[in-house]
């Protein structure tokens, strides 16, 4: 077993991976930036090192200052988490050739899963089912019109560098197609430093249905089901579950083994996930992610397998736990990512002073967070609060047990969009498992059932915000008053 772990990220997913190492006796080291100070992960590592500034480059970015704290530490390994290095080939060589662990797969598969163009080809060669489209990056308006002839409208050109939407352009016909092709290459080269682009065709309104993978040195490789991320917001995404109401047991086999194979084929150790497309009865790869993703806790919810001890386990040379014929789903989970945004003001982000907070518990609840009441949600990085994660045996149960857990969830200080998720889990189409990645866009009335909701708190929060800053310590008392009055909501 490796000796001793840095954790080179922060916040929620950091306390993640230190209460994996601690349950395996493993010292962990956090390192911070100054921005950073005072956030819960420095407190929960073992040892913690601030390394420069708030600007990520010139700290959690920087790969000469982590690979310097791993080693002065005395760390042999280092968990990139999710972000900031975790899938950054550069980064996975310097440490392979520093003698430091990185615990995720090769800088080669990185490298290769990174360039978007070149992991379609490599499904391809694996039997996995593809988008129709290109299996070469476009560059000319003639090679782009020729494949539109073969594939036909609406279709989508996406740079190879990317993923995750940034200059994603659909193309609903000929006359679009040049202007289409200009942009996506424009906005490829300034944020990948790459004009390389590619073509599929266009699905619309799809599922994004993604595939949990572990792989070990030994060459086993299984899957532990999907998670279903079709409820996005502008390429983030909001609420994940697991499993899919879409997927029946068939295809979750048949899929699970495509998925599987595809990681087998490239030699991929750590933990990844398989993205697909659903649409129309069909599955059709879209890219790998190689790391641990923030919802990997919905599957660790239905499988019960602790997915970042597997992953300290593959990196210290160890088999996977568990075989596939022993992974069962039990149950349903769904995530709600909580974020300090104002939902009334286009999402923006609401960083700043949380004056009291009282999460939510009980049967079938998990929250993974890094915050706590008083800290200061600094302006720096992502605006996520915390993940708010529950269990049921059925996805009815699940759902109500997050509506449950939604209104005893009280963070007063900062604008958040649990408002947001109450308005989306008593959503007709929501509970019926009617979802799409354009739910959010198609369901209009989102916004106001959430206005609704918000309306009929008010008196509550006035109340309680009040209490919070004359009364500080009753604020315990009076949040367990104010889940009494929120709890007259019903399904
Ligand atoms: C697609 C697609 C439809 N057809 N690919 C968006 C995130 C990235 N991981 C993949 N994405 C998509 N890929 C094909 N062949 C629809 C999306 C998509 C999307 C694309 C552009 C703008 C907004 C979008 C919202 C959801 C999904």
């Amino acid at each position: 077993m490796v000796n001793k772990i840095l954790i080179a990220n922060r916040g929620e997913i950091a306390i993640r991976v230190m209460r994996a190492c601690r349950e395996m006796g493993i010292p962990s080291v956090a390192l911070f930036s100054e921005a950073d100070k005072e956030a819960l992960f420095t407190k929960y590592a073992d040892e913690a090192y601030c390394i420069g500034p708030p600007p990520a480059t010139e700290s959690y970015l920087n790969i000469q200052k982590v690979i310097q704290v791993a080693k002065g530490s005395g760390a042999d390994a280092i968990h990139p988490g999710y972000g900031f290095l975790a899938e950054n080939p550069k980064f996975a060589r310097a440490c392979e050739e520093e003698g430091l662990k990185f615990i995720g797969p090769s800088s080669r598969v990185l490298e290769l899963m990174g360039d978007k163009v070149a992991a379609r080809r490599e499904m391809v060669k694996a039997g996995v089912p593809v988008v129709p489209g290109t299996d070469e990056c476009v560059a000319a308006f003639q090679q782009a019109r020729n494949i539109a002839n073969e594939i036909g409208y609406p279709m989508i050109i996406k740079p190879s560098g990317g993923g995750g939407g940034i200059g994603m352009t659909i193309v609903a016909n000929e006359g679009e197609l040049l202007k289409a092709l200009e942009s996506s290459q424009a906005i490829a080269t300034t944020t990948f430093g790459l004009c390389d682009v590619y073509v599929e065709k266009y699905l619309s309104n799809p599922r994004h249905i993604e595939f949990q993978i572990l792989g070990d040195s030994k060459g086993n490789v299984i899957h532990l089901g999907e998670r279903e991320c079709s409820i996005q917001r502008r390429h983030q995404k909001l609420i994940e579950e697991s499993p899919s109401p879409a997927i029946t047991p068939k295809l979750r086999k048949e899929m699970g083994e495509v998925a599987a194979n595809a990681a087998k084929w490239v030699g991929y150790e750590g933990a990844g996930t398989i993205e697909f497309l659903f649409s129309g009865g069909k599955f059709y790869f879209l890219e790998v992610n190689a790391r641990v993703q923030v919802e990997h806790p919905v599957t660790e919810m239905v499988t019960g397998i602790d997915i970042v001890k597997e992953q300290i386990r593959i990196i210290s040379g160890l088999p996977l736990s568990i075989e596939q014929k022993q992974v069962r789903m039990i149950g349903s989970a769904i995530e709600c990512r909580i974020n300090a945004e104002d939902p009334l003001n286009g999402f923006v982000p609401t960083p700043g002073k949380i004056k009291s907070y009282h999460s939510p518990g009980g049967t079938g609840i998990r929250v993974d967070s890094g915050v706590y009441t008083s800290y200061t949600i600094p302006p720096f990085y992502d605006p996520m609060i915390s993940k708010l994660i529950v269990w049921g045996r059925d996805r009815n149960e699940a759902i109500t047990r997050m509506q449950r857990a939604l209104y005893e969830y009280i963070i007063v200080g900062t604008k958040n969009n649990i408002p947001f998720h109450k308005a989306v889990m008593e959503n007709p189409r929501f509970v019926k498992g009617e979802l799409g990645t354009h739910f959010i866009d198609r369901e209009t009335t989102l916004i106001e059932d959430m206005k609704r909701i918000m309306e009929r708190e008010k008196p509550l929060e006035e109340k309680l915000s009040h209490l919070f800053e004359e009364k500080r310590r009753i604020a315990a008392i009076s949040a367990v008053a104010a889940i009494t009055q929120m709890h007259s909501h019903r399904a």
